[in-house]
């Protein structure tokens, strides 16, 4: 529920943005929630966007594993084409609930503070997904630029026991 919220106060950060845009068209200080990350019109962020089912991807598997007190994505380093679309089939064959979030580094790490004060809160953004044991799901995402970016599982514990990877966009 606290992510909700968490949303809604970006969704309004990101209002305050064109409406600052609108009225100082020459401005560019940013606007109050839009630090960690932003929201542009298309969903645009640091690490691409959310991609268009029209048009083509190609598929990535990534499996959620756990046991021995390790966690962990199979496989733990994708590489990507800028430009490329990418639908990404998950699958949770863990005994616990999983996650995975794509992002930058930064964001991840603040975003996995946040998750230690509010281990409830739930993602169903277009760049992350939450699944139960033996549940899957897809992300589809557009990688629109190039670096080196996060996926890591939020639920506290999770990223520190080994549920982390990098995606390199070339
Ligand atoms: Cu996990």
């Amino acid at each position: 529920m606290k992510y909700r919220s968490t949303v809604m106060s970006c969704v309004l950060g990101t209002a305050m943005v064109v409406l600052a845009a609108t009225a100082a068209p020459l401005s560019t200080s940013a606007a109050p929630g839009a630090k960690g990350h932003s929201h542009a019109p298309d969903g645009q962020t640091a690490y691409g966007k959310p991609g268009n089912p029209k048009k083509k991807s190609r598929l990535i598997k990534i499996t959620m594993k756990d046991g021995d007190g390790k966690m962990w994505f199979e496989p733990k380093a994708i590489s990507v084409k800028r430009g490329e679309q990418i639908l990404f089939k998950l699958s949770n064959i863990g005994a616990l609930d999983h996650e995975i979030v794509i992002a930058t580094l930064k964001e991840n790490l603040e975003h996995a503070k946040e998750m230690e004060k509010n281990p409830d809160m739930e993602h169903d953004d277009p760049n992350a997904k939450r699944l139960k044991p033996n549940a899957q799901g897809e992300i589809f995402w557009h990688f629109t630029k190039v670096g080196k970016f996060d996926m890591s599982c939020l639920i506290p514990g999770h990223r520190e026991a080994g549920m982390t990877g990098t995606i390199t966009v070339k």
